[in-house]
């Protein structure tokens, strides 16, 4: 239950931003903030060692890895080993390889799972004297159209607080308490269902020689390495199957089948799940003084690896805004929310081309069948669609760069912008 001001016992603490949320979008603005110089306190509900161990995405890819590059933080933050760009593709168990590397100069995408990342971020940002609460609880967020937004908590042993600060980011996923703090009508949310399900299993078992995505008769498959000793597989499934009904024999059989794979080696499954595959869009990503960064604001599916490193996106474009208001230039904030939707529509397209492209291409109606199985010759036969594919899988195509000073919005919430009236 959010906390009552009247329940407040000591005044509040001061900061520049409050992040709520020290997941891999929460972490990366708060690093990049104290690395500026920046004042800020992140509050996590959940304890360090579950946000430390919570496995998801795999992959950071090469325009992330050079934005940590390009703070000098990329050593100290990402983990794993480098990524050679070799994509494996597998139709009725035919291998084609392609290449997603565009030879641009620079370091390339890293096969680092996301919670090494999440906690290299993390030591850090506390190494860098960083102020991080974990299992803050209660979180809620108050006059964020005003000059100075107030966020209460409650911390582990119950003490109820209080936090004022310039700026909010609600980094805390799909289901924080960020977004629900928007009154109605403020975001306009696009949603698409895809009617699809994944079983994601986690395993102790060989990693692939390059990330495989698999598509047949039977339907989609895919395996990722996560780690040198580990991996994760996808399963096309119904969207409301019981992941009881997915026996370890169950599943091995169907991934050596899928994968066109029948001496895949197995190993203990250590987790698994199913999700519907489901997109998801907030515009705009600000309401007042509360910007909205990663999850919080979209959801797309995991397919093109996108969700994640969306998340390291919003951080960049945040915490550099964050600077520069400091600098005594708001410009750059109030392009922020153009800026990132630019580029979260990109993703989404991308996404749900590979997504429908592979899906279609197997257990599908032959017509579509035909035009995705068409679209997958194109990008084995053909250099420019293989280099437009290049470009979308390393992040680097041109929809990141800056927006026209037309899409700016307002910063201080309470109308009438910094500079004037
Ligand atoms: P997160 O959800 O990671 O972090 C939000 C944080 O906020 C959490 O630590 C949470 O505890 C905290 N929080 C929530 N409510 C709070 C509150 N009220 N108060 C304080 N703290 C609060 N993406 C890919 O690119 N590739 C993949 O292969 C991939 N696989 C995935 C597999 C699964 C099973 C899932 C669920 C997602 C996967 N994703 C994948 C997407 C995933 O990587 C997300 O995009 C990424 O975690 C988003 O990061 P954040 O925006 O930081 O949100």
């Amino acid at each position: 239950m959010a906390v009552q001001a009247s329940e407040l016992q000591d005044s509040p603490e001061s900061t520049t931003v409050v992040v709520i949320g020290a997941g891999p979008a929460g972490m990366t603005v708060a690093t990049l903030l104290r690395h500026s110089g920046i004042d800020c306190v992140v509050l996590e509900r959940r304890s360090r060692d579950h946000v430390a161990q919570r496995q998801r995405a795999g992959i950071v890819e090469t325009r992330a890895v050079r934005m940590f590059d390009s703070w000098g933080l990329a050593e100290r933050v990402l983990g794993g080993v480098p990524y050679d760009g070799i994509l494996e593709f597998r139709v009725d168990g035919h291998s084609r390889l392609v290449s997603d590397s565009d030879g641009s100069e620079g370091p390339p995408a890293r096969l680092c799972p996301q919670q090494i990342l999440v906690q290299k971020l993390t030591e850090t940002f506390l190494e860098d004297g960083g102020d991080l609460r974990f299992e803050a609880a209660d979180v809620s967020l108050h006059d964020l159209t005003g000059d100075r937004p107030t966020v209460r908590y409650r911390t582990a042993d119950g003490t109820l607080r209080a936090i004022t600060c310039e700026f909010v980011a609600g980094c805390d996923g799909d289901r924080g308490v960020s977004r629900t703090a928007v009154p109605d009508g403020e975001l306009t949310a696009y949603a698409f269902d895809h009617g699809i399900g994944w079983l994601t299993v986690l395993a102790d078992a060989p990693p692939p020689a390059h990330p495989l995505l698999a598509t047949g008769r039977e339907g989609f498959a895919a395996h990722f390495p996560r780690g040198p000793h580990a991996s994760r597989y996808y399963l096309q499934c119904p969207p409301d199957d019981d992941p009881g009904a997915w026996s370890d024999g169950r599943v091995w059989d169907a991934l050596r089948t899928r994968l066109g794979d029948p001496a895949l080696v197995s190993g203990p499954i250590t987790d698994r799940e199913i999700f519907r595959l489901r997109s998801l869009v907030h515009d705009p990503m600000q309401y007042g003084r509360l910007f909205l960064v990663g999850d919080a604001a979209h959801i797309v599916s995991p397919m093109g690896g996108k969700g994640m490193n969306l998340a390291l996106y919003d951080a960049d474009v945040l915490a550099r805004a964050v600077r520069d208001f400091v600098r005594g230039d708001d410009s750059a904030l109030r392009t922020y929310s153009a800026r990132c939707l630019r580029r979260v529509w990109n993703d989404q397209e991308f996404s749900h081309w590979l997504t429908r492209t592979l899906h279609d291409a197997g257990d599908c109606e032959p017509f579509l069948r035909h035009l995705a199985r068409a679209r997958l010759d194109r990008l084995f036969t053909s250099p420019a669609a293989a280099g437009a594919f290049a470009e979308l899988m390393t992040g680097l195509d041109p929809t990141g760069e800056a927006v026209s000073h037309s899409a700016l919005s307002d910063v201080t919430g309470g109308g009438g912008d910094r500079t004037g009236a």
